[in-house]
């Protein structure tokens, strides 16, 4: 029977090699390299005994070696061909599969993945990026400023269509659905879209800037690429996916449709595998994983909001996303969740200026309603891209005056 090792502290990883890095916490009595064992092999060629099917060919050619241990972070780099081209979900039943249930295991986590060039080139990418993006909207350096229409459900049609029109005669250059909105029997998606992208035009010919309308596509796969085929045929230029409920092939299927409209990723459900620290999947990986697949938008969190995200994850996810690759374009970085103009200015701080700055309650709460929202997100933004305190930039804008009164100034 052949005996395979897979701890091998002097392998380096050769430049066709994945390299995952894992936070592990073995169960009681389990050394840490004998957990760094297991996982090797249940995630790749192995099981709990040895095999008298397993050949040394085989061994020799797949097998992955862990060679760093270092306190509770390993690092396994796995041969290429232990994955199929260009596909998440056998990469994730690879390495984020069988391994989390295995009993020689209290935690694991899944803290960062490097792929190799190889297996990024089997990928289509972004399409659009923030290049595309920004040149679709016409938009040079500002940030952009998006909206989501609240209530999250339970407008008609006609209502929804209005609102989003509000926001964008206010200045959002985005209007999304929530992700909790598809097709519903008050608001249809076919309808929904048709009546907000009539309002979208009137908007754009009012104001003179260019607007989208990011609707939401979620739903079983082919219906979804119904819905998303339908948004082109209309004269869309976005759709919104809800990447994690959807799940990664229907990402993958949208993006391989390839129907030239920039795709904006939700990430909901996210914090399910991110959030406990020792457990679960980053978002980092999440977010490498989705520029990979080619969303040209992705949620990373807003770090001054009303969501879960330190600044030092953000800022990593941010660098996962938009660092130059040779086959890869930038996704847009997308912050939102509990965002109002008094928060602009630190969010830009840590930030800088290349992110997409949503805001829900902060536009649609407005004392003003949606428009004079609006209104005080871009004058919060002008005011920061101009150096100006908001609370100074308030006493000639009202619309932020009254903002910053209602949420505070920070
Ligand atoms: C924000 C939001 C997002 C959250 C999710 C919403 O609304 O778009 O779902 O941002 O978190 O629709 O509810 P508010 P994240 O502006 O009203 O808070 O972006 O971190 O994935
Ligand atoms: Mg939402």
């Amino acid at each position: 029977m052949t005996k395979i090792s897979y701890v091998d502290k002097k392998h380096s990883p050769k430049k066709n090699e994945l390299v995952v890095e894992f936070k592990v916490k073995p169960a009681k009595g389990i050394s840490m390299e004998r957990a760094a064992e297991e996982i090797a092999k249940e995630s790749s060629i192995g099981t709990w005994t040895d095999l008298a099917t397993m050949k040394p060919r085989i061994a020799k050619k797949l097998k992955p070696s862990v060679f760093s241990i270092k306190g509770n972070t390993i690092q396994i780099a796995y041969p290429l061909e232990l994955f199929e081209a260009g596909s998440i979900p056998q990469l994730l039943s690879s390495i984020a599969g069988n391994i989390y249930g295995m009993k020689y295991l209290e935690r694991l986590r899944l803290e960062n993945i490097s792929f190799s060039a190889a297996f990024v080139n089997s990928f289509n990418g972004p399409k659009f990026g923030i290049k595309g993006v920004r040149k679709t909207l016409g938009i040079k350096d500002r940030p952009l400023v998006g909206t989501i229409v609240k209530p999250k459900v339970g407008l008609n049609e006609k209502e929804h269509a209005k609102v989003a029109y509000n926001a964008w005669l206010g200045g959002c250059d985005l209007v999304k659905d929530d992700e909790n909105l598809t097709s519903m029997k008050f608001n249809s998606f076919k309808k929904r879209v048709t009546e907000t992208l009539k309002m979208r035009d009137k908007s754009e010919e009012e104001t003179g800037e260019k607007k989208a309308y990011m609707p939401n596509v979620t739903a079983e796969t082919n219906e979804m690429l119904r819905r998303a085929k339908f948004v082109k045929q209309q004269g869309g230029r976005y759709v919104m996916i809800d990447i994690l409920t959807a799940g990664w092939a229907a990402l993958q299927s949208l993006r391989e449709a390839d129907l030239g409209l920039i795709i904006h990723a939700h990430r909901a459900g996210h914090a399910a595998l991110t959030r406990i620290p020792d457990y679960g999947i980053s978002m980092l990986s999440i977010a490498k994983l989705a520029r990979l697949a080619g969303v040209d938008q992705l949620h990373v969190g807003a770090i001054v909001g009303k969501m879960h995200g330190s600044e030092k994850e953000v800022k990593g996810i941010v660098k996962g996303i938009t660092e130059k690759s040779s086959h890869l374009k930038s996704v847009f970085p997308v912050c939102s969740g509990g965002l109002h103009p008094g928060k602009v200015e630190a969010l830009l701080k840590i930030l800088g200026t290349d992110i997409i700055i949503q805001a829900g309650g902060g536009i649609h709460g407005h004392k003003k309603g949606t428009i004079a929202g609006a209104k005080a997100m871009r004058q919060a933004v002008e005011a920061a891209l101009q150096g100006i305190p908001a609370k100074d930039y308030a006493l000639m804008h009202k619309e932020l005056a009254i903002a910053l009164k209602q949420w505070g100034a920070k």
